[in-house]
């Protein structure tokens, strides 16, 4: 059910129209005094109301803070983001998103944070979150997968994100196996998928996503500096961190929508065209050798495929690539 607040915000926003205290009063069916109440509310949320006399009042501004209003507004999702918990500072977006898991939140929730203190990445690896510079976002899914199936849903994130820094910019972002998105061979995002799984049954998965948006090249820490970037720092242009937010929720739930009705080959598919480094020669480390290979492609359980000099293909799990001349590790 959407709150009051959603509503009473998308009757203000209807582009010329303005709105009386009655109209919205009995839109709303609640009394003028607490139409008024939401309105001061939605004035510290930083919308600019003008109300003009005999016509009623209509949002000449919206604000550019992010928060659960400014997140829900224009949000034309049917199942994502309708359970929105919005925080300033966390230790990190992935333990809220664990704890309303165990509350028994729907599938679908979504925690964003302005910072993290302890953003994490993969194998308890410090992901730097700085205030106000990026988008720190946790969504919980309930997908009816068994656990073998999870890495589809990162896999599924990470095209997400290369769809929409597509859509919102000239920038040609790339998928470096298994899930970072690289831009100019330098890392802008990352994905970190944890599960909670019984049985042969995933209970849920908690995508933690983490993108770099308007740092400077300055602003990223300098031991990393050589191999990540920003979105702003690749584009030259400033990103709107709500609006982002936004395209990745619509976006995520229509290619999550399109992956259930047909199956990972929608995702393989689209994953490997914005693959690093597909289709080209790359040089692979595992545990047993090392050799030259050109990397072909992907499987359902996330494995990457890649064929050595007499065409012999090898699922990889997890090896160490040299990315090879200009690659992301020649940084
Ligand atoms: C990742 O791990 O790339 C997953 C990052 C996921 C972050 C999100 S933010 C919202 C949610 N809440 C969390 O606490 N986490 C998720 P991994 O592939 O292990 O990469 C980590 C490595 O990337 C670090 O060891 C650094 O070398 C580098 N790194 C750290 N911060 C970075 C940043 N802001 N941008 C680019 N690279 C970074």
């Amino acid at each position: 059910m959407e709150s009051t607040r959603n509503r009473l915000i998308k009757l203000l926003n209807q582009e010329d129209n303005y709105i009386s205290g009655q109209q919205l009063s009995d839109h709303l069916n609640i009394s003028r005094t607490a139409v008024w109440k939401h309105m001061k509310e939605l004035e510290k949320d930083g919308y600019e109301v003008e109300a003009v006399q005999r016509k009623g009042y209509r949002i000449i501004a919206s604000p550019d803070k992010t928060s659960e209003n400014t997140i829900h507004w224009g949000l034309s999702t049917s199942w994502i983001g309708h359970q929105l918990h919005h925080y300033e500072e966390v230790d990190s977006t992935q333990d809220i998103v664990h704890q309303l898991a165990k509350q028994g939140k729907p599938h679908g929730t979504v925690v964003v944070a302005d910072e993290q203190i302890k953003g994490k990445g993969r194998m308890s690896r410090p992901w730097h979150s700085p205030k106000g510079k990026g988008i720190w976002m946790s969504i919980l899914l309930r997908p009816e997968l068994s656990p073998v199936q999870a890495p589809q849903i990162t896999l599924l994130a990470a095209t997400v994100l290369a769809k929409v820094i597509t859509s919102q910019s000239q920038l040609i972002p790339f998928i470096k196996w298994p899930n970072d998105i690289l831009i100019n061979h330098k890392k802008v995002s990352g994905i970190l998928t944890e599960m909670q799984a019984e049985h042969d049954q995933i209970q849920y998965v908690a995508i933690g996503i983490g993108i770099n948006l308007n740092q400077s090249a300055e602003e990223i820490p300098v031991d990393i500096r050589h191999k990540a970037s920003s979105l702003r720092a690749e584009s030259k242009e400033e990103w709107n961190i709500t609006s982002t937010i936004q395209e990745i929720l619509k976006q995520f739930e229509s290619t999550y929508d399109q992956y259930a009705a047909e199956g990972f080959n929608y995702v393989k598919e689209i994953w490997e065209t914005y693959g690093y480094k597909i289709g080209e020669k790359v040089t692979i480390s595992t545990m047993r050798r090392t050799w030259e290979a050109t990397l072909v492609g992907i499987e359902p359980d996330g494995a990457l495929i890649a064929r050595d000099s007499e065409g012999k293909r090898e699922k990889l799990y997890s090896a160490e690539i040299q990315w090879g001349e200009g690659g992301y590790d020649a940084k």
